[in-house]
């Protein structure tokens, strides 16, 4: 008998353990997303306007809240523009965005996917998002989008280099299209949006023939001014 209970419990604790693990297994449901990133909510993102469902900062964060780590996209209907307005602590330049997000899958006809997806920065601060940072249309069937590096046809990673090189702002606004209308549990699922890095720019090197003129300048200077003080 008192083998049977120790067995229980170990069973339970196992039970217990498991869960555990399929809890943190959980978080953002796409393999890839980041806490190092620019936009992260643990470098000091905040969100300052937006319309979702639901949980506006799973969008820059990895864990917590709805989903453990995800937004709900309002659900506006198919075709129908949702928006997430953030600031970063401080101004930060990107080369880019890495989108991720996730559907319902074929069997319920697509749920919760997207068909475009727009970012926005407001350079100067004044409050107009004025510079198009990405504008991407997206096939609600992630399976069949290009350049989706997701390995599960439900999800979407996909890499978006900036319109514009590397930008700097501090304010940004995301949209979201509706690419679905499978009603009533709509809303595009947007898991994350990770910064990228701006791209190293190339200093152009200096030539011989202007390296060689500016040591022969530089002599010729030298010589004059030895000259000079011999006459001083
Ligand atoms: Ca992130
Ligand atoms: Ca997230
Ligand atoms: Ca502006």
């Amino acid at each position: 008998m008192k083998s049977l209970i120790k067995l229980g419990s170990a069973a339970i604790s196992g039970v217990v353990l498991s869960l555990a693990i399929i809890e943190v297994a959980k978080a953002d449901i796409v393999p890839g997303t980041v806490s190092s990133d620019a936009f992260d909510s643990t470098q000091g993102t905040v969100i300052t306007n937006e319309d979702t469902i639901i949980d506006p900062i799973n969008a820059f964060r990895t864990s917590g809240g709805f989903e453990d780590g995800h937004t709900l996209m309002r659900n506006g209907g198919l075709g129908s523009i949702s928006f997430i307005e953030f600031a970063t602590a401080s101004p930060v330049t990107i080369g880019g965005v890495r989108l991720f997000a996730h559907n319902d899958g074929e069997y319920f006809g697509f749920r919760r996917a997207m068909s475009n997806f727009s970012l926005l920065a407001d350079t100067n601060s004044d409050s107009v998002f004025e510079t198009v940072v990405a504008n991407q249309n997206i096939n609600p069937n992630y399976a069949l989008q290009t350049g989706n590096n997701a390995a599960l046809p439900e999800d979407l990673d996909l890499t978006i280099p900036s319109l514009v090189g590397n930008i700097t702002a501090q304010s940004w606004r995301l949209e979201v299209t509706q690419g679905t209308d499978i009603q009533p549990f709509e809303g595009a699922r947007l898991v994350e949006l990770d910064a990228l890095p701006p791209v190293p720019t190339s200093v152009p090197e200096p030539t011989s023939v202007s390296g060689i003129a500016l040591v022969g300048a530089s002599g010729a200077w030298i010589k004059r001014k030895q000259k000079a003080s011999k006459y001083a």
